[in-house]
């Protein structure tokens, strides 16, 4: 999974569960869509676009988590695989994405929850942050929510942030990748990109 990224020195990465829309961000972020034909967990591979005069990549990796159809063993698989990129590339990842599906994110980290399991998306977004990359948590799918704060609160606990989730824009994103109302992401990576004294890859977001 690691011979196919292109010798870029600044990246940004999309992780999450498959069918939380990180394909529909992808294309909403690079403007090529890379659905056509995947079925969730068939796409064991990143994608990457990626832009060489400003050596930049922009990275989908695979989906983790439970998938119809798809073994335990490649499962794990597929996690493990995720985290041995994001450490072997660390030190060019500028910006990690989590994507979460806003109506049901709550609901599967609370099954996955209890005295000895961390949920996957957690222990992945406490694991980036460990290996030093600012982290965005893009909640998507908010078209689909009605309870929008309590919701974006919620899930802010979840991830050992303090509510309100208004005072963690810069960590958790609200967003609606499918109808292309992504600011609230751009923004947030904006500000991490600019932390980071990288403002020339605000065009990018
Ligand atoms: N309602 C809603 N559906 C979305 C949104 N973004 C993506 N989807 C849908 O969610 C499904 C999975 O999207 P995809 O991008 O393939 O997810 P991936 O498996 O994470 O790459 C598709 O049917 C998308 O159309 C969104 O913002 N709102
Ligand atoms: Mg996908």
């Amino acid at each position: 999974m690691f011979e196919t990224r292109p010798n870029r020195d600044a990246e940004v990465v999309l992780a999450g569960r498959s069918n939380v829309g990180k394909s529909t961000l992808m294309r909403e972020l690079t403007g090529h869509d890379f659905s056509t034909g995947q079925r969730p967990g068939v796409t064991r591979k990143p994608n990457h676009y990626d832009w060489a005069p400003e050596d930049f990549v922009i990275t989908d990796l695979p989906g983790f988590g439970f998938m119809k159809g798809v073994p335990e063993e490649v499962r794990e698989q597929i996690k493990t695989d995720v985290v041995r990129y994001v450490e072997a590339n660390a030190e060019h990842i500028l910006v990690g994405v989590i994507v979460l599906d806003g109506k049901s994110a709550v609901d599967i980290i609370d099954r996955h929850s209890g005295p000895d399991e961390i949920p996957h998306v957690v222990e992945m977004y406490h694991f980036f942050r460990e290996v030093g990359i600012p982290t965005v948590i893009a909640v998507n799918k908010m078209d689909k929510v009605e309870d929008r704060d309590e919701r974006l609160d919620a899930l802010c606990e979840r991830f050992g942030l303090a509510p309100p989730w208004k005072q963690w824009q810069d960590t958790i994103a609200p967003i609606t990748a499918k109808r292309g109302s992504i600011d609230a992401l751009n923004e947030a990576v904006r500000e991490h990109l600019h932390e980071a004294g990288r403002d020339d890859l605000f065009k990018f977001f």
